[in-house]
């Protein structure tokens, strides 16, 4: 059991390390309008163009955002989606987080919102992040 618990031990500072060494060359700032590792980022068009917000947490209401450098709403117009979090994003229809939803694995792009997922083009009002 102690030898079990000095192991954790060490694999935790182990990762705590390995995230330090990661932060110093590609640190994540959400809302710059670029997707960095460790953000969750939707974008206006099909293919990951047009418009882009990029959060590091999640966003229970799309109605009081707007596209990067715009006043354009980002409400219902969501086409395309990357998730750079270690973790799924799950991008819902409704403020609040409830109907259609599309369940994005981490690190997966989505390019065709409506394609790819089960949430249609134009539709996404909020995301949650399992982390
Ligand atoms: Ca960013
Ligand atoms: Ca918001
Ligand atoms: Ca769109």
């Amino acid at each position: 059991m102690v030898r079990t618990m000095r192991r954790a031990g060490f694999v935790v500072l182990t990762v705590v390390a390995a995230t330090a060494a990661l932060s110093t060359t590609a640190q994540a700032a959400p809302k710059n309008g670029s997707c960095e590792t460790g953000e969750f980022c939707v974008y206006e068009n099909y293919n990951r163009s047009g418009g882009i917000v990029d959060w590091t947490g999640p966003d229970t209401n799309y109605k009081d955002n707007s596209w990067f450098g715009t006043t354009d709403g980002i409400d219902n117009e969501t086409s395309s989606a990357w998730n750079r979090k270690a973790c799924q994003v799950q991008l819902w229809q409704h403020v609040g987080g409830s109907g259609a939803v599309a369940r994005i694995s981490a690190g997966r792009i989505i390019d065709n919102v409506r394609d790819d997922t089960d949430l249609g083009d134009n539709m996404a009002s909020a995301h949650t992040m399992s982390c």
